[in-house]
């Protein structure tokens, strides 16, 4: 096992737990978000920034993907806490300049936390770490620019460059990034999406033709009933609990499906509304079901099995527009109910109120994130979802739908724009005939496929669009040995992160603009365009000065790259896209499947919807041209005697591994990170204690353990037999291997872990919180069984 000094920026022993709360928002987030952004930014630019976020002449919020309503119905203030936590990240008047990197070295970085990284503030310059060197330095634009093309045409094949985004960045920049990678001969264009929604893609296409959701904001308001299945909307999407809200208000009735008993699904205070500052809020959960973890598919299953015991079924529905109907009822007759017991881990009597919430329901949506995505059998859930929506005929039809809610706030544009590494023919011959050359066919390298290239010297050049790919994919020791083995890495970045500093042989960080600032690139006003998670595109831009006369937009440095790299290689007007986005604009027009007439369309207020065949005319493109039942086999998540499974989860004060501030309020944790969430009975039967300090051990099929040291152990309430702990920290513990069959996600709400005394005492000193990855010949575990 490898050892490294210990991270000392977080003082984990200052680190207080208190009783989760009921609520979510009120006024206590209003007053957090605001004393953060004053702090950051001063009162001036607070007002200046947080009117502007999500107006229809603004710009959209950093945050997540939930939409904003139509531009009539907006609030003056119309963002939440962690949107104003979102954007003052970005809008922080703290800076990382040249004397910053000439006083840290970056063996000295490295021993820092991303919390203590991202705190820095916003780099402001071009950075390159020479062969070698113990330091970053400045280096310019165009000398930036002639090495990666240099390495670029130097490699054995165009196969050997990695090109990651993260779902922040634009329509315009991945519809350029996208172009020049495959210009450049390689489809290995992995996102973020492939450790988050890939699942939920991968399902959907699977069953309805199509791998987004079917249904806008006013489908959640005028619902009858929705299901938060996997989801902590108090937290990764809080404006969502103003949508249920409102639903609520209509008549609404919302089941929960959750480990967590999570503070926005129980109870919303409205800080927008008089009831919420002084009252008890609105209570949303009509019925919450703890599963355990990974118990989905049998829950929903079981609640589909019901439905068609009673026959609360759209048999017309059913008739015209699905397929595979009959394989699916002879499996559905056929349920283990032992197994559903011990895979949900529910009693019968909750399964079947559930089910008849359902069979009252004439309009259903259902919603889910990362609780349902990040697991082994995750596309088979996302399947069983479906079966139940079609069973009710709950798609394309108002108030009902297929509702997976998106992270990143443009990750679903990305991919829209061709950022895939397995897009479809259909857009690669579009690509072809608009630019005049032969896009390579063969699949591209996914996520954790590209760490495997990396770490086997199959892939010699990472770039990242964004993002901090080091700390957000799983098996850390891992992945960073693979960035480790590369010729060079490349991140065009705002702030500081761990993907600086654990580097190939060179590395360079390229500053890039944010959202919120005036992008005047070419010498004019520029905007940019986004899709949110229910496929409405709008424009966007920014009001402030950029942090840095030396930023470049995204769109400027990749278009600049192409021509350092390609030259006059294709006909692709490089110059002229990064001058005036609406060139990129007209291009997505004929390239890109519903966006004829793009400029115009995301001129108007409020920007347009694509389309989406199930949710316009319930038309299902997939190979038998109808919706398709899907049985998949009931399987029950088998964790060895004294093991727990252990989900990795945010906290209230992160955007990912974007650390705002050590205090998960509502789950009652302040001044620290390195908690781990049991059982109060599982806690006794291990032995320990409400706070004793333990070692995170992952058993894994193939005998290899992994070590994440030194978390504190807090009494909470879930299920018998599951834990959680934040990501990053506990990512060391994800394995590569382990990722959901069909699309390749990493199973990061499911890992088998035991609990250990601290190795080397109970001290912070020998600790590396990079974790460590050992195959001892003495104790193999068992794969996790499948049983059926
Ligand atoms: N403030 C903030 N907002 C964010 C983000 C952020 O980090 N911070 N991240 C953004 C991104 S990229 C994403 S993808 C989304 C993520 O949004 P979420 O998916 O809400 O994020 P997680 O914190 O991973 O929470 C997963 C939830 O699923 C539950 N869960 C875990 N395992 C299971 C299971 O087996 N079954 C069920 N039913 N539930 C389970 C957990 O208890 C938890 O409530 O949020 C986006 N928005
Ligand atoms: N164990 C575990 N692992 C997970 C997850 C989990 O639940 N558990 N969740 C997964 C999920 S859902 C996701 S989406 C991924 C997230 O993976 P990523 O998207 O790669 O990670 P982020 O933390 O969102 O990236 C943050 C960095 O993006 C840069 N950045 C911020 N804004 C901008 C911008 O406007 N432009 C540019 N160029 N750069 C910018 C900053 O430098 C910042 O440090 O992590 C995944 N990893
Ligand atoms: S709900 Fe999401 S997009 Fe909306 S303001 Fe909050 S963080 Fe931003
Ligand atoms: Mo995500």
């Amino acid at each position: 096992m490898s050892r490294r000094a210990p991270r000392h920026d977080i003082d984990e022993t200052r680190l207080e737990v208190e009783s989760p709360s009921t609520a979510a928002a009120g006024p206590k987030a209003v007053a957090i978000s605001m004393k953060l952004a004053v702090e950051q930014m001063g009162v001036r630019r607070t007002a200046q920034t947080l009117l502007r976020l999500n107006q229809a002449d603004g710009f959209d919020c950093q945050g997540c993907a939930w939409p904003d309503p139509d531009p009539s119905h907006r609030h003056t203030a119309e963002f939440c806490e962690n949107g104003a936590k979102a954007v003052t990240e970005e809008a922080t008047l703290r800076r990382v300049e040249r004397s910053f990197f000439a006083e840290h070295s970056i063996e000295d970085l490295r021993d820092k936390t991303d919390y203590w990284l991202g705190q820095q503030g916003r780099i402001t310059e071009p950075m390159v770490l020479r062969a070698g060197s113990t330091h970053y330095e400045p280096i310019a634009w165009d000398q930036a620019f002639e090495l990666m093309g240099g390495v670029l045409n130097g490699l054995a094949s165009p196969d050997e460059a990695v090109f990651y985004t993260s779902g922040k960045v634009s329509n315009e920049a991945a519809f350029v990034y996208q172009l020049f990678a495959r210009a450049f001969g390689t489809n290995n264009l992995p996102d973020c999406s492939n450790m988050c929604h890939e699942s939920s893609g991968t399902g959907l296409t699977e069953s309805i033709g199509i791998g987004k959701g079917s249904v806008s904001l006013e489908d959640i308001h005028d619902a009858q009933l929705i299901v938060v299945a996997g989801q902590n909307p108090g937290t990764n999407h809080p404006r969502m609990l103003s949508a249920l809200e409102i639903a609520k208000q209509r008549g609404a009735r919302i089941i929960s499906v959750n480990p967590l008993r999570e503070a926005g699904l129980v109870r919303f205070k409205n800080p927008q509304k008089v009831r919420g500052v002084v009252g008890r809020g609105t209570g949303l959960s009509d019925l919450h079901l703890p599963v355990r973890i990974n118990g989905d598919l049998a829950l929903f299953q079981a609640i589909g099995s019901l439905l068609l015991e009673w026959d609360a079924l759209d048999h017309d529905f059913i008739a015209e527009h699905t397929h595979g109907f009959e394989e699916w009822a002879v499996a559905a007759r056929g349920l283990d109910w032992d197994a559903v017991r011990r895979a949900t881990g529910l009693e019968r009597a909750e399964i079947e109120a559930a089910a008849r919430m359902f069979a009252d329901s004439d309009a259903t949506v259902v919603c889910w994130a990362m609780g349902i995505t990040q697991h082994r059998n995750a596309v088979a859930t996302v399947k069983e979802i479906v079966n139940l929506v079609l069973l009710q005929g709950n798609i394309g039809k108002p108030g009902a739908g297929v509702c997976p809610v998106r992270g990143h706030s443009n990750v679903q544009g990305d991919r829209t724009m061709g950022i895939w590494e397995r897009v479809p023919d259909h857009f690669l011959d579009a690509l072809r005939d608009e630019f005049g050359f032969e896009p390579p066919r063969d699949h591209g390298f996914d996520t954790v496929k590209s760490i495997e290239a990396l770490r086997d010297g199959k892939a010699k050049v990472f770039l990242g669009l964004g993002g901090n790919f080091v700390s957000a994919a799983p098996d850390t020791e891992v992945t960073e040995q693979a960035f480790r083995n590369a010729d060079l890495t490349v991140h065009v970045s705002t702030k500081l992160n761990r993907s600086h500093v654990v580097t190939g042989r060179e590395a360079l960080i390229l500053p890039a603009m944010g959202r919120s600032e005036r992008d005047l690139t070419g010498g004019r006003l520029q905007r940019v365009t986004v899709e949110d998670s229910m496929s409405a595109v709008h424009a966007s831009h920014g009001p402030l000065k950029p942090a840095s006369p030396h930023l470049r937009s995204e769109v400027d440095i990749v278009c600049s790259l192409a021509i350092a790299t390609l030259g006059a290689r294709h006909a692709i007007p490089w110059d002229s896209f990064r001058s005036d986005y609406t060139e990129i604009r007209h291009r997505i027009a004929r390239v890109v499947p519903g966006c004829a007439a793009y400029d115009e369309k995301v001129s108007r207020p409020g920007g347009f919807v694509l389309p989406h065949p199930p949710r316009d005319s319930r038309t299902f493109t997939t190979p038998v041209g109808k919706a398709v039942f899907t049985v998949s086999p009931l399987d029950v998540l088998h964790v060895p005697e004294g093991r727990l499974l252990l989900q990795t989860l945010r906290s209230h004060d992160q955007f990912n591994t974007t650390i705002y501030g050590l205090d998960d309020r509502y789950r009652g944790i302040h001044d620290g990170r390195r908690v781990v969430f049991v059982h109060p009975d599982d806690i006794a039967a291990l032995g320990l204690e409400d706070g004793s300090m333990v070692d995170l051990v992952s058993e894994w099929s193939d005998g290899s353990e992994r070590r994440a040291p030194l978390f504190r152990v807090v009494p909470y309430d879930q299920p018998r037999g599951c834990a959680a702990a934040y990501y990053p920290e506990t990512n060391p513990l994800v394995p590569l291997g382990s990722t959901a069959v069909g699309s390749n996600c990493p199973t990061s709400k499911s890992v088998v872990v035991r609990l250990e005394a601290p190795q080397g005492g109970r001290g912070l000193t020998e600790a590396s919180d990079a974790g460590a990855v050992s195959t001892p010949d003495h104790k193999r575990t068992p794969e996790p069984e499948h049983l059926s």
